[in-house]
């Protein structure tokens, strides 16, 4: 991994037909719907930050999480490079609340606002929703718009 690659997680909760999403109302990615999650700390396990997370974000505990994506982003503007390690959540304990970070929101799967979500969603989410492991690397431009993008399926992703 490259030396100022920043490491991210994001943990969207499936419990089909439905998915939690929650509006950023702050930082990066602010005015889009997203999952929870943001940087791994120093000395933190990847799943443990997730954790951390999505239980400030929402106030809801998550224990079992399924990793089903790794996703490399590159701004061309400013040569910003992250890794996003994505996870599923299927049960959780607590009601997710608004905090002053994110205000969450359940969505029918057919009706996810792929249109005030991060450009590139649309191409890992269909693989998300059916359970399947991806991994990818996708170019955004000026306006984050996606330039080139590699999204692919794979049996395992260590
Ligand atoms: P904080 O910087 O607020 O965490 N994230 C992305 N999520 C999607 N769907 N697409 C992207 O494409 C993303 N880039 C970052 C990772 C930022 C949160 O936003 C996610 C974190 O959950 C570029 O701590």
């Amino acid at each position: 991994m490259s030396g100022d690659m920043k490491l991210l997680t994001l943990v969207v909760v499936h419990q089909h037909p439905k998915v939690l999403l929650a509006m950023k109302k702050r930082g990066f990615g602010a005015g889009r719907w997203n999952g929870f999650g943001g940087k791994v700390n120093q000395g933190e396990e990847i799943e443990e930050a997730a954790k951390r997370e999505i239980s400030e974000e929402s106030g809801i505990e998550v224990e079992n999480l399924e990793k089903l994506g790794i996703l490399n982003f590159e701004f061309k503007v400013d040569g910003k490079l992250l890794q996003v390690h994505i996870f599923k959540a299927r049960d959780y304990r607590g009601e997710p609340k608004e905090t002053e970070e994110m205000n969450p929101k359940w969505f029918f799967v057919d009706e996810i606002p792929f249109m005030e979500m991060w450009a590139a969603d649309k191409f890992w989410i269909p693989l998300f929703l059916k359970d399947r492991k991806f991994k990818g690397k996708i170019l955004f431009g000026e306006g984050d718009v996606v330039l080139e993008k590699n999204v692919e399926e794979v049996s395992s992703l260590t």
